[in-house]
C-alpha cells in the first residue's frame, strides 16, 4: 500500500523544520508499505492539490497530523481526500483532544475514518494492517491487554534512516545559492534544522499547557546511545552535502532530569557527536553551572525559555510559579558567558496584565543579553485546565476558536484589559523589538565577539520578525532587507575585511556558527 503524511502549512512562516511524527511514523510502519511524506509549509497543496495528488500516485491511506491552530485546513484536506475514496486517519495533539469532532459525532461533517489517540508508536503499525484489510477501526488508543492506557518506552527508539531520506523539501538554502555556498567555509551548499527527541513528558502541569495531559507526567527518555548514533548520522549527512545541519531537541522540557541531560551532553561530547543544536529548558533549572557549561560543550547555541510573564502573580494564576521573573536576567546572563543565547517566550492578556505590560516587559528585556524575544496571547487549547477554567467562568469568547484560526487573537477577555488591548500590547511587542533600530541594536550589542554571532543574531533577528510581520513572498523580504541595509551591509563589509585577512593570513580562521563542535 502507498501511504501518504500530510501536514498542514501553519499560514504563518514557512519550511524551517520539519515535523517529527511524519518521520517516526514512516520508520515505524512494517515492512512493504510505500511513505511518502508532504509537509505543507514546504509544499504548498490546496485541496484539490490533495485529491489530484492521491488519485495519481493511487495513494491507499493518508494520514493526516496537526496541531489546533491548523486543524480547520487539516479537516479541510481530509474532505477532499475522502471525496475521492480514499481512508484518512487523523493524529496528533488536537484530534487527541478532540476525536468525536474529527469523527462528525459531536455535530457537523466527518473528517476522518479513524482517529489515532495520543502516541501512536505502537498504535501505528496496527493501524496500516487494519487499513490495507479495509478494516480500520474509528478510534486508535495506545493501551495494554487490560485496556489500560500505555505510554510507548522510547528504549527501543527506531532508527530514522536520516542519511537516505529525500531532505530536500526541508533545505533553507535557495537552490540557486547552493552551489556556490557548498564552497564557503566548511559548506553551506544545505542547510536543515532537524528535530530531534531525547525524552518525553513533562510533569509541571502549566496551567495553558497540554503536554502534561498527553505526554503524561511519566517522563520517558531514549537511551543516549541512540540520541548520539542519531546526531553522528546527521553530522556525516552534512558533511557529505558540504552543507550544515542544526538539531532542535523537541523535549518538552530537555533538562527535566538534569542528572539524565548530563550524562548524555557528556556522551555527545565523547562522541564527537557535537551539531549546533537548540533545546527547550524551563529557566528552573538553568541555575545549574555545571548543566550549562556542558550545554555549551555538547553544541547548544540556542535556549527556548518559557518565561511567559514578568509578572509573579500571573505565573502563580498559570501554575508556573516556578518561574522567578528575578533569576532571568541571571539566567539569561550565564547561557550569554559560554556564548548560549535565549529565545524568551512571553504571553500577553495573562489575568494580571493591564495596559502598557509590553514596554514593561521590553524594559527587562533591554537589560538582559540580546536573543530572540516572542509575544504571544494566552490561548485556551482544548482539555487544558485553562480552557475548563474560563469556560467555566464564561469567559470565552470564541469557544471553538480553532473552526476559524486567526494569527494572534484571543479566545477569551482577559480579566484587566481588553481584547483589543492586549492585540495592542502584543503588536507593540513585536514592533519594538524588530524595528531596523533594535535589530542594529542587537547586533552591535556583539561587537565584542566574532563576527559569526552578529551574523548569527541579524538572520536570526529577521527570520523571527516573519513570525508576526507576515514575510512569506519575495517582496516582503525585499521590503525587510531595504530596512535594514545599513546593518546588513555593515556586516557584508566585515566579512570581506574577514575574508581580506583570512587571505593575508592563511590558515587563520574566526569562529563560525554553524559549524559544527566549536
Ligand atoms: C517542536 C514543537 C514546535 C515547533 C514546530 C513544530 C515542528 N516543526 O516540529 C515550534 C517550536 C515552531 C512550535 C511552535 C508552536 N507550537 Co509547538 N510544539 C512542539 C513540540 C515541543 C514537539 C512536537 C513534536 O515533534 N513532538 C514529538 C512527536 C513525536 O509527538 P507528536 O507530534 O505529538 O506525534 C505523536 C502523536 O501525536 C501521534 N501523531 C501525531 N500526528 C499524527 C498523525 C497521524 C496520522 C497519526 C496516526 C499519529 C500522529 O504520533 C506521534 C508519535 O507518537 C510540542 C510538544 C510535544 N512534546 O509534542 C509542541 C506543541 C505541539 N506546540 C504547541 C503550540 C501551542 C505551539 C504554538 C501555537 C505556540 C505559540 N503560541 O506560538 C506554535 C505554533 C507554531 C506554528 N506556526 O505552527 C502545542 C500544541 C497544542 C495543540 N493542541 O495544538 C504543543 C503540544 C505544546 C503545548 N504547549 O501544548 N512547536
Ligand atoms: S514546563 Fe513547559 S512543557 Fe512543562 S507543562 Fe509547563 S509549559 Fe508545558
Amino acid at each position: 500500500m502507498k501511504i501518504l503524511l500530510y501536514s498542514p502549512d501553519n499560514g504563518v512562516t514557512k519550511n524551517f523544520m520539519p515535523h517529527l511524527w511524519m518521520f517516526l511514523l514512516q520508520s515505524l510502519t512494517p515492512a512493504g508499505h510505500e511513505v511518502v511524506l508532504i509537509d505543507g509549509n514546504a509544499q504548498p497543496m490546496d485541496e484539490a492539490g490533495i485529491a489530484q495528488y492521491v488519485r495519481k500516485n493511487n495513494i491507499g491511506l493518508v494520514g493526516i497530523g496537526c496541531m489546533t491552530r491548523m486543524i480547520a485546513k487539516a479537516y479541510r484536506m481530509a474532505d477532499a481526500v475522502r471525496a475521492v475514496g480514499v481512508p484518512v486517519v487523523m493524529g496528533g495533539p488536537h484530534v487527541t483532544e478532540m476525536p468525536d469532532e474529527a469523527l462528525g459525532r459531536i455535530s457537523g461533517k466527518r473528517h476522518a475514518d479513524a482517529v489515532a489517540l495520543g502516541e501512536a508508536d505502537e498504535t501505528w503499525p496496527r493501524i496500516v494492517a487494519d487499513a490495507e484489510r479495509g478494516q480500520l477501526k474509528e478510534t486508535y488508543a495506545p493501551v495494554d491487554e487490560f485496556g489500560q492506557e500505555r505510554k510507548p518506552s522510547l528504549q527501543a527508539y527506531p532508527a530514522i534512516p536520516w542519511n537516505s531520506l529525500d531532505l530536500e523539501q526541508f533545505n533553507v538554502v535557495p537552490k540557486f545559492a547552493g552551489a556556490m555556498l557548498k564552497r564557503f567555509r566548511d559548506g553551506w551548499g544545505t542547510f536543515r534544522i532537524i528535530p530531534v527527541e531525547s525524552g518525553r513528558g513533562c510533569p509541571y502541569g502549566c496551567e495553558f499547557c497540554t503536554v502534561t495531559g498527553f505526554f503524561g507526567d511519566s517522563i520517558r527518555f531514549r537511551t543516549n546511545k541512540s540520541v548520539v548514533d542519531e546526531l553522528l548520522l546527521l553530522k556525516a549527512r552534512a558533511k557529505s552535502e558540504s552543507g550544515q545541519i542544526a538539531v532542535f531537541f523537541i523535549d518538552d522540557n530537555f533538562a527535566i532530569n538534569p542528572k539524565r541531560t548530563k550524562s548524555l551532553l557528556r556522551d555527545i561530547i565523547a562522541a564527537n557527536a557535537q551539531v549546533h543544536w537548540i533545546a527547550q529548558i524551563s529557566a528552573n533549572l538553568l541555575r545549574d553551572e555545571e548543566l550549562v557549561d556542558l550545554i555549551a560543550a555538547a553544541g547548544g547555541k540556542w535556549i527556548f525559555i518559557g518565561m511567559e510573564s514578568i509578572d509573579a502573580t500571573n505565573l502563580a494564576d498559570v501554575n508556573k510559579g516556578f518561574n522567578k521573573p528575578g533569576e532571568y536576567a541571571a539566567v539569561l546572563q550565564r547561557l550569554a558567558d559560554r556564548n548560549v543565547f535565549a529565545i524568551t517566550s512571553f504571553m500577553f492578556g495573562m489575568d494580571n496584565d493591564t495596559v502598557g505590560v509590553a514596554e514593561r516587559t521590553l524594559e527587562q528585556i533591554r537589560t538582559w543579553p540580546a536573543g530572540l524575544p516572542i509575544f504571544g496571547l494566552i490561548t485556551p487549547l482544548p482539555a487544558t485546565p485553562l480552557y475548563a477554567r474560563l469556560e467555566a467562568a464564561g469567559r470565552l469568547t470564541r469557544p471553538k476558536h480553532w473552526e476559524e484560526f486567526i494569527p494572534f487573537a484571543m479566545a477569551h477577555t482577559p480579566l484587566k484589559m481588553s481584547i483589543a488591548e492586549a492585540h495592542a500590547e502584543v503588536k507593540y511587542g513585536w514592533a519594538q523589538t524588530y524595528s531596523p533600530e533594535a535589530i542594529a541594536h542587537a547586533v552591535r550589542s556583539f561587537s565584542h565577539k566574532p563576527l559569526a554571532y552578529r551574523i548569527n543574531i541579524l538572520v536570526a533577528r529577521l527570520c523571527f520578525r516573519g513570525i508576526y510581520f507576515p514575510q512569506m513572498g519575495p517582496m516582503a523580504w525585499v521590503k525587510v532587507l531595504g530596512e535594514n541595509a545599513q546593518t546588513i551591509c555593515d556586516i557584508v563589509k566585515e566579512c570581506f575585511r574577514d575574508w581580506l585577512t583570512g587571505m593575508c593570513k592563511q590558515p587563520a580562521r574566526s569562529a563560525t556558527v554553524g559549524t559544527s563542535g566549536d
